[in-house]
């Protein structure tokens, strides 16, 4: 097995985070994007999507969301449990978890890749036909941030993580989330207290400050 991942890419680093909290070792092939090896023949022809990561079984079984990849390994290896263990906590992880991607990531992906001159004609990541960036959907999505961080500090007022009590994979697409508007020079705001809070927990853990990439 083959995990095809780019550390700095933030659902590569949700798959890297993940495996680190759950002790679970794979061997990694680092796919360049910013050389552009994710559109290169040799890559395409095991996801034509053109996107990390991708766990690639020893039967040639090519699997390429990262949500899914983690999934699969928690179905390998269920402790520590990061998708839950009882029917409604699987619930809520899995509606946060997809709240914080929806609300949270996409809103930052807009506003970092329709902004930044190096994607003005690469919009949309995996796609080799020219698509140009709208500077509106930039707009949209800094708005959309702000919404999510404020959504965000109302749900840490009531439970220690995201999805509850404990640590899940809702916490973790949370901080990819929230490390993502920072490229777009959105920042968690101060006064957001409980998000905060959960912000300088996640930190501090040793899952995330190792797959930290300034960018
Ligand atoms: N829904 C996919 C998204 C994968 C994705 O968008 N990957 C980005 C990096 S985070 C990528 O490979 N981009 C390629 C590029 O920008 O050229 C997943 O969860 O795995």
């Amino acid at each position: 097995m083959k995990l095809y991942h780019f550390p700095r890419a933030p659902h590569a680093r949700k798959v890297n985070i993940f495996l680190q909290e759950k002790g679970i070792e794979v061997p990694r092939v680092e796919v360049n994007l910013v050389e552009g090896e994710n559109l290169k023949e040799a890559y395409l022809a095991r996801s034509n999507r053109g996107v990390v990561p991708l766990l690639e079984l020893d039967d040639g079984t090519c699997i390429d969301e990262s949500l899914a990849i983690c999934r699969y390994f928690e179905n390998l290896h269920p402790e520590p449990a990061l998708f839950g263990t009882e029917p409604q906590e699987k619930a809520l992880i899995d509606s946060w978890e997809r709240h914080m991607e929806f609300d949270g990531y996409l809103p930052g992906q807009d506003a970092f890749r329709n902004s930044v001159e190096r994607f003005a004609n690469y919009a949309v990541a995996g796609v080799q036909q020219e698509i140009r960036a709208i500077p509106d959907l930039a707009q949209r999505g800094r708005v959309r941030i702000d919404i999510f961080f404020a959504r965000l500090d109302e749900r840490l007022a009531e439970v220690p993580f995201i999805a509850g009590e404990k640590f899940s994979m809702a916490d973790i697409t949370g901080l990819v989330s929230v490390d993502m508007a920072k490229r777009s020079k959105k920042f968690l705001p101060e006064h957001l207290v409980n998000a905060q809070r959960w912000y300088k927990a996640m930190c501090a853990r040793e899952s995330v400050i190792s797959t930290y990439i300034e960018s």
